[in-house]
């Protein structure tokens, strides 16, 4: 069934109902000295090549790749689009390795043809604290596809982690692996519904006209929470303390420092936006809620060619109501001309998203830990932790 992850040090499905094997690592990491020194070998007309995304040359290459080979929905009428400016902002968090963003390119023409990635983090699951590898943008040129590269490019990204000594890694993926440690749906959330339904994104519901689409998903022009504002670099400390205080009730989640949340958290226009509540009384700030900048290409639409998705992140509520909070975050994306804001059943996110008028999508997210077992699957709604 699967001839690459079999040989994998990943959960297998014949193990899913042995909850007498141990939580933890599968395999315990080998001597640095033991790590194949060699990068693995490709087919002969590619080539490895490290990608440094702060060349602008290289940045738009990786670029063009993605926006024309990544994710697409079952139906293939949209394609994620990040852009340049994210791509960087993903790949450069604290303690980056540029050693792990990967490319493989035409020896003779050097056009690029594939790519994956690693960053840093740590995670803790239930209570330890592991250093792992997010693996993310693994993208295979569409007309190399079923070659068996994505193979190799795996193995590689794995020898270029373990040469930083270490072992683990989390990572995503819509089709279904051995084996999820969750799987999450994927809720839309439309803010111009005319385009969406145009587009094909979504449709006109039962005994609905157009107007009475519009109708139903107005909102008001301006955030209604007193105190509701941008984020701005002084607010790290206190968001950091309320996001750290937050994710501890998950049993996966990421252990953040002020480092990681003036890097991931702080607004960068175009790329990821957040808002805290300031209390009027004590100027303390009491809940925040964040969203980052994803569009998607529309395939072979005659007037829209790009679909503007903001997707919610990481939100924490201390005062707030978290319905009203995240109602304020869909004003202001709507202020910010975004089209739809798509959010996970993940953490709390089921308290707003029927109330919000949220809808299910066609879409799942399966989540993935690479050499640690947990003892049994979790609930969506357990895990608090979100890759881009
Ligand atoms: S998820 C996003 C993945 N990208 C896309 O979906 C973009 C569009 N698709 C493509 O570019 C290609 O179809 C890809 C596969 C590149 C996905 N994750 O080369 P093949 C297995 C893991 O002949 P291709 C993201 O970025 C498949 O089951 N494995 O296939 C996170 C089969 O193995 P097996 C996948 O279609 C990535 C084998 O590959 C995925 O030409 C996390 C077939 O290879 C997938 N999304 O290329 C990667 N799709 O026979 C794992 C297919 O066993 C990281 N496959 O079933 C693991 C941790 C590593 C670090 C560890 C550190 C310690
Ligand atoms: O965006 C997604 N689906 C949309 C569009 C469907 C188009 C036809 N297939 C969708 N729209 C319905 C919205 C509607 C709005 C009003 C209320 C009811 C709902 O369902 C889906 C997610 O649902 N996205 C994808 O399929 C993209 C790929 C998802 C897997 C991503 C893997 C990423 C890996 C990164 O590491």
């Amino acid at each position: 069934r699967h001839k690459f992850w079999e040989t994998q040090p990943v959960g297998q499905f014949k193990d899913l109902r042995d909850s007498t094997l141990p939580e933890g690592p599968i395999e315990p990491p080998t001597p640095l000295s033991e790590v194949k020194q060699e990068p693995y070998n490709l087919p002969t007309p590619y080539e490895w090549v490290t990608c440094d995304i702060n060349s602008e040359e290289t940045c738009l290459e990786v670029y063009n790749l993605l926006s024309n080979n990544y994710v697409e929905d079952d139906e293939n009428m949209f394609r994620f689009n990040y852009s340049k400016e994210f791509l960087r902002w993903a790949l450069h968090p604290p303690g980056y390795f540029k050693t792990w963003h990967i490319g493989v390119r035409v020896k003779t023409s050097k056009k690029l043809v594939a790519f994956i990635t690693g960053i840093p983090a740590k995670i803790r699951v239930n209570k330890d604290i592991v250093t792992m590898a997010e693996v993310n943008f693994l993208c295979v040129h569409k007309k190399l596809r079923s070659k068996r590269l994505a193979p190799v490019m795996i193995k590689e990204v794995t020898r270029r982690v373990h040469l930083e000594n270490i072992w683990q890694a989390a990572y995503t993926a819509g089709v279904v692996l051995p084996t999820p440690i969750t799987s999450c749906q994927y809720w839309h959330r439309s803010l111009n519904p005319k385009k969406l339904i145009d587009v094909g994104f979504s449709r006109l519901g039962p005994r609905m006209t157009m107007s009475r689409t519009m109708k139903l998903y107005k909102l008001p022009d301006s955030p209604l929470t007193p105190g509701f504002r941008k984020m701005e670099l002084r607010d790290v400390p206190s968001v950091t303390r309320l996001l750290k205080a937050y994710l501890l009730q998950f049993i996966v989640a990421p252990d953040f420092d002020e480092i990681d949340v003036e890097h991931w958290i702080v607004p960068k226009e175009g790329v990821v936006d957040s808002f805290v509540v300031e209390s009027q009384e004590t100027h303390e700030v009491t809940d925040f809620c964040s969203f980052y900048s994803l569009p998607s290409s529309i395939l072979g639409h005659p007037n829209h060619t790009n679909l503007k998705a903001a997707y919610s992140y990481y939100n924490v509520v201390t005062k707030t109501p978290l319905v009203q909070l995240m109602n304020d975050a869909l004003i202001v994306a709507k202020q910010m001309d975004f089209d739809v804001f798509n959010a996970l059943d993940v953490m709390h996110n089921e308290g707003f998203l029927k109330e919000l008028k949220y809808g299910p999508g066609d879409g799942k997210l399966h989540y993935y830990l690479y050499n640690y077992r947990i003892k049994s699957m979790l609930k969506s709604s357990e895990l608090g932790l979100v890759l881009l």
